[in-house]
């Protein structure tokens, strides 16, 4: 039978160790003094994150606003044709529609997210756009375009010939089977942008940056999941999921196969942890711990990666698969690429 006196006591003290826990990172980070604190500093997911940092950096280096440089550091994979999972030339889902998932979140807790996007080459502004001058956080679908056009963003074709020729080439069979261990298998050989496009159909901007007040902010942007059913939407614009800032913490973003990390509300987790006390690393580990243990079967052949960054300008990054990268750019280096851990 529930003992309810029992149930109390243990809440109780479970609340207790968790504000004992609580207050450690908070402790830790007051006694820190601020010239040890790495900043600026912004750090993004995969290779392609190297170009996207250092457009975020123009903005940190002349003491400019965070917020500022992840929306700045996001529009280089945003534009870049040749990134078939992000913004223009991204692959389209199984009708042939480019639709695209934002979201941005400010050391404010201000949010704002664009689902299912067409036609517009930047959601991370139009994402902006819905946390400045709207009193909501998510716009969706042809709201969120006409929105966007009444901004003022020009409507155009995003499916590249590329894309959409790897769109046909996989038509021939229409078998719906992420490629999720690219990295995983051909990384040393071949670098996953050089795939052919059909074969490469995953992979998202998340960037995390910190500036010279030590405020930080988040952006996550995507095409999502190459030949998903349409109107399917993933982790990168759920703020929790594919993103999220705690100004007195850090911030996490995630990339991989959404359903899972939503499933786990990822990046809020990976937040919590930090708040905890775990390091960045070990915060993003435990979050893909989760993934596993919730479903080991599926998590053998998927990629999930969390990528995290502390208020003391401390990063890590932890994923289900092995070659899982994330660029780092800070005043020691400003092209850094490291290989995340893996539990595989
Ligand atoms: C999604 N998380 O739509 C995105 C895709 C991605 O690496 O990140 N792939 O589920």
């Amino acid at each position: 039978m529930f003992n309810r006196r029992k149930f109390i006591k243990a809440s109780a003290v479970s609340t207790a160790m968790l504000a004992v826990t609580k207050t450690s990172f908070a402790n830790n980070i007051s006694n820190v003094s601020s010239d040890a604190i790495n900043k600026p500093i912004v750090i993004s997911t995969w290779d392609f994150g190297v170009a996207a940092n250092a457009d975020a950096w123009k903005v940190l280096k002349n003491n400019g606003r965070a917020l500022d440089a992840v929306e700045q550091g996001v529009w280089v994979p945003e534009a870049d044709e040749s990134n078939q999972s992000v913004g223009y030339g991204g692959l389209p889902d199984r009708d042939g529609k480019v639709t695209l998932d934002a979201c941005i979140m400010d050391e404010n807790g201000n949010i704002g997210a664009v689902l299912a996007l067409e036609h517009i080459k930047h959601p991370i502004s139009v994402a902006r756009k819905v946390m400045e001058k709207t009193p909501h956080v998510m716009l969706a679908g042809d709201g969120a375009l006409q929105f966007a056009l009444e901004q003022g963003f020009k409507k155009e074709n995003l499916l590249t010939p590329s894309s959409e020729k790897a769109w046909k080439e996989w038509l021939k069979e229409a078998k719906y089977q992420p490629v999720m261990n690219i990295e995983n298998k051909l990384y040393d050989k071949v670098a996953p942008q050089k795939l052919p496009g059909n074969q490469y159909n995953h992979d998202t901007i998340g960037m995390i940056a910190m500036d010279v007040k030590g405020n930080l902010s988040g952006a996550c942007t995507t095409s999502g999941m190459a030949y998903k059913l349409h109107g399917r939407i993933g982790d990168s614009p759920i703020i929790g999921a594919g993103l999220f800032i705690d100004n007195e913490v850090g911030g996490a973003t995630s990339t991989g196969v959404g359903e899972e990390v939503v499933r786990n509300v990822g990046s809020f987790l990976v937040v919590e942890l930090m708040r905890q006390g775990y390091s960045p690393e070990e915060a993003c580990k435990e979050a893909v711990m989760r993934i596993i243990k919730k479903k080991p079967e599926t998590a053998k052949n998927i990629q999930v990666g969390f990528l995290a960054m502390n208020k003391k300008g401390e990063y890590g990054a932890y994923a289900i698969q092995q070659g899982f990268t994330f660029a780092v750019c800070d005043t020691k280096k400003q092209d850094l690429v490291i290989k995340g851990k893996s539990y595989y």
